[in-house]
């Protein structure tokens, strides 16, 4: 895997970030350096796949980028009956995340659309990934592709919602920041890495809080919300139709 050194030196102008060549080249080393307990995230999702996914459903990973999430519930389906559609916009992510899927040895269908996923159909799903994608949404579009979701998912189905979170306090908010950046130096990442990637995501990726994410969830029509993975300031909840 290639190391990430995207931010590693000086900028004089720090632009928004972008999901372009450069960052997909690097990607799987930049999100597992970069989201404390995304290994046990993913494992997680395989886990709930083989309890919600029902033969002859979709599964979808929205914002799939390089197709982990895919794998994680291609390799826990109950047969070959059930379809994966991953969507990403990023032409650099969904062309690599092609090559992996080719090269996977599982069986069951999954079909890669470049594509934004405000536009995408979702119809007979019994499970929807969004893992750390909705903090890249514009905030008005957020319910109503919620709502699209939920329209989309077959009775009894599950969203699975990562994000990384604002915490409702501020002593909470600064521990649990310290705490992340403290993780990232510990995974090599150096204060300039640390301050012109956090520069460059400034109102590109934009955290709600819990509570914020309950309410939107609830209103989009989802019955339960249930938190099921903290770490630090990074949350994922499974949504109930
Ligand atoms: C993982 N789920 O490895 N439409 C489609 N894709 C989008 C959009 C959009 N409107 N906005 C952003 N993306 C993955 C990690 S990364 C999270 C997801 C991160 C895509 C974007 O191109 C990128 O590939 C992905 O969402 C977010 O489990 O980098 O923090």
């Amino acid at each position: 895997m290639s190391q990430d050194k995207v931010f590693a030196s000086p900028r004089e102008q720090i632009e928004k970030f972008k999901f372009d060549d450069r960052v997909a080249s690097v990607f799987g080393d930049m999100i597992s350096r970069s989201v404390p307990g995304y290994g046990m995230m993913l494992d997680m999702i395989g886990v709930i796949a083989r309890e919600v996914v029902t033969p002859g459903s979709n599964c979808y990973d929205l914002g799939c980028s390089l197709g982990a999430g895919i794998l994680s519930v291609r390799h826990n389906l109950p047969d070959d009956s059930c379809r994966i559609i991953g969507i990403d916009n990023s032409e650099a992510m969904t062309s690599r995340c092609q090559q992996i899927i080719d090269q996977d040895d599982a069986t069951s269908p999954v079909e890669i659309r470049c594509q934004d996923i405000m536009d995408t159909e979702i119809k007979n799903a019994s499970l929807v990934v969004m893992n750390l994608t909705l903090q890249f949404i514009e905030p008005a579009f957020r319910e109503p592709l919620l709502e699209h979701i939920y329209q989309g998912l077959n009775p009894g189905g599950v969203l699975v919602l990562s994000e990384k979170t604002n915490l409702p306090n501020e002593h909470e908010q600064d521990t649990l920041t310290d705490y992340y950046y403290a993780f990232k130096r510990q995974q090599g990442y150096s204060d300039l890495e640390i301050a012109q990637k956090r520069e460059a995501l400034d109102n590109v990726l934009i955290p709600d809080t819990l509570g914020t994410h309950r309410t939107r969830l609830h209103q989009a029509g989802f019955s339960h919300v249930t938190p099921w993975f903290q770490c630090f300031n990074f949350m994922s909840l499974l949504a109930h139709k």
